[in-house]
């Protein structure tokens, strides 16, 4: 009897060990392939197999402009330990990857073009992006061995991008996207433009990086390590072609031709190309994202009024450009977030894809998740924003402090003298390579903001030390009232989480500057992104400046401060302030020093308007 126990749990056992290995794959095989897209052009395709898997699964797929090639020689295996941490935990259970390189990009035949329009929607025998990723697919699922006839896509960035691109009429076996980190417009936000101003630094270094050879990813040979000098001497933006480029960057020649936001922009613009979503798309960005902050957030919002059969989907976490695929998201600079956000994402990815790819747990997908800064802590919505929160108004005084009190004289601002000639830097110096060894690209958003409080260019208004948690869950925006003795401006303004000044539980951020949302509006564009205008010196004008969504309460005893400043160099190019046609082609004599004043009183507020949480 004791015998017969004994072999009835030995092939319990052996039952349990087989199935869970057969329900986890330990290692995928790689082959690569040229799949034909629908004009002939065969594009440059790496897929990993899972190996021994007894079941047929999803293809995930990425589309990238950066070389889709692993270290791996083609029919050798790698084991599944060793893929990176952003997709791993699917890929034990099974899926196929699929990387793809873009048109004209490294081994795919064709020409690139960098953000090309979806050509198709209006001439249907054209093709782009969309095209190429309903051509993909279609060979993916009907050649791949063991695939389930269901496709995903996902992506960061620029793969991001491409995976926007594939809900214009996706392919009917492509059934969930992840655009994450995705731009939405390249004039009023995102990599090249804020705003409408020129994001110098980045959109310099990256048309580089691209278009300076077809095989290869360049970095830009820069004869020194601290770069703020070296954009400095560079001189106006006319001298980028002069010196450098020769007009053979097809993406410089673009931004030098489109100065404002003309036919180029808008018909490259997410906004106009892609109106609902045809297939689940969960978007995914990052609060402290220094490329792509904005396309998550504005796709989100642009995609959910036609979202009719609830498939639209947002997280945001407190990430720089892509830190979620990383495997440890437990901190950005010296903010301490106070657990792995990356793998709280990573979960919830694959939770995701498995839902809508392999028809797995049924439970309703939260229609926002999103990570609360201050308190660290991931909360759902069933809106995002969430409709609750009351707007309050956080307005700035002529002595120096701000309150949710509007000013009660009726005059008061305060002026700063902002020149060219000697720019406030985005972040502490040295200014290394965007990409390049030990660069600060991915910390600077949340840098301590004191090393430029003190400069006589950036003027802040702090308030009093909070006495319970305020939260700021949704869309800030700042309205601010200013002038120039000049006739053209940039204006910079910043929301600040002021830590305590003596903080004995966390000595060293003690006073610590939290720049908890930050942006640039170029006042040329104040009252239209098409027609630019002068300022009349001195005459006081509004510009409303959108500070994005965050989530973050400023805990008690904190203290919040409005910072404003009109140079933030080199991450924008300088602004000469005086009014010129197109700053691509300003001369040196045009750059001159102006007096900006910002206004603070009962007839002429400067305020930030709030979305404040009851608590
Ligand atoms: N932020 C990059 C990008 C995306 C899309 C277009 C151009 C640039 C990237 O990291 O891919």
């Amino acid at each position: 009897m004791k015998q017969k126990l004994l072999l009835v749990f030995f092939l319990i056992c052996w039952f349990a060990i087989a199935k869970a290995q057969t329900d986890t794959v330990n290692s995928y095989v790689k082959k690569s392939y040229m799949v034909p897209m629908r004009d002939g052009v065969k594009l440059f395709t790496v897929v990993l197999l899972p190996v021994n898997f007894p079941h047929d699964v999803p293809i995930l797929i990425q589309r990238t402009p950066y070389g889709a090639d692993v270290p791996l020689k083609d029919d050798s295996t790698i084991n599944v330990d060793l893929l990176p941490a952003y997709y791993r935990n699917m890929a034990k259970e099974g899926y196929i990857f699929v990387r793809q390189e873009m048109r004209g990009k490294f081994k795919s035949e064709g020409t690139f073009e960098m953000t090309r329009p979806l050509y198709h929607i209006k001439d249907p025998k054209r093709t782009d992006e969309s095209t190429d990723a309903y051509d993909a697919v279609g060979w993916l699922v009907k050649n791949l061995p063991h695939n389930n006839g269901k496709a995903g896509i996902f992506g960061i960035s620029y793969l991001g991008y491409t995976a926007l691109d594939a809900i214009s009429d996706p392919n009917p076996a492509l059934k969930a996207s992840s655009p994450q980190a995705s731009p939405c417009d390249m004039f009023l936000g995102d990599d090249f433009h804020h705003n409408g101003a020129f994001r110098l630094s980045y959109g310099f270094e990256y048309s580089y990086m691209v278009e300076n050879a077809k095989e290869a990813n360049s970095d830009f040979p820069f004869p020194q390590f601290d770069l703020y000098n070296w954009y400095l001497k560079l001189g106006p933006l006319k001298n980028v072609n002069e010196k450098y480029y020769k007009n053979r960057l097809a993406a410089w020649n673009d931004f030098v031709e489109h100065p404002d936001y003309d036919a180029f922009w808008k018909k490259e613009s997410m906004l106009n190309q892609i109106s609902y979503p045809s297939i689940p798309v969960m978007h995914v960005g990052g609060y402290y994202d220094q490329e792509d902050l904005n396309g998550p957030q504005i796709m989100y919002t642009h995609l959910e009024k036609k979202d009719t059969f609830n498939r639209n989907f947002i997280v945001l976490g407190p990430w720089f450009h892509g830190e979620w695929a990383w495997p440890n998201g437990d901190s950005l600079g010296r903010i301490n977030f106070e657990s792995n956000t990356s793998a709280y994402f990573q979960n919830l990815q694959k939770k995701w894809f498995d839902h809508w790819l392999k028809g797995k747990d049924e439970s309703k997908f939260p229609e926002a998740t999103c990570f609360q800064t201050g308190t660290n802590q991931w909360k759902t919505y069933n809106t995002w924003p969430p409709k609750e929160a009351e707007s309050k108004k956080l307005y700035a005084h002529e002595n120096g402090t701000c309150s949710f009190d509007k000013a009660f004289e009726s005059t008061g601002f305060v002026s700063y003298v902002s020149d060219p000639a000697k720019p406030v830097p985005y972040r502490e110096l040295p200014i290394e390579a965007t990409y390049g060894p030990d660069s600060h690209w991915r910390t600077w958003q949340v840098q301590d903001q004191r090393f430029v409080t003190t400069r006589p260019d950036v003027i802040s208004f702090i308030a009093d030390s909070l006495d319970q948690n305020l939260t700021v869950t949704g869309d800030v925006k700042a309205h601010l009232i200013v002038s120039t003795t000049g006739t053209d401006a940039d204006f910079i303004v910043k929301l600040i989480d002021v830590y305590p000044n003596f903080d004995a539980s966390s000595l060293s951020m003690s006073g610590y500057e939290f720049p908890v949302t930050m942006e640039v509006f170029r006042g040329r564009f104040r009252k239209s992104f098409e027609n630019p205008i002068p300022f009349v010196p001195n005459k006081p004008e509004e510009i409303v400046l959108d500070l994005h969504q965050i989530n973050h309460t400023f805990l008690k005893g904190h203290k919040m401060m409005i910072q404003i400043q009109s140079t933030w160099f080199p991450l924008i190019d300088r602004n000469p302030q005086k009014f010129v046609p197109n700053i691509f082609l300003a001369n040196p004599s045009q750059f001159i020093k102006a007096t900006e004043t910002v206004y603070c009183n009962k007839n002429l507020a400067t305020y930030i308007e709030l979305p404040v949480m009851k608590e």
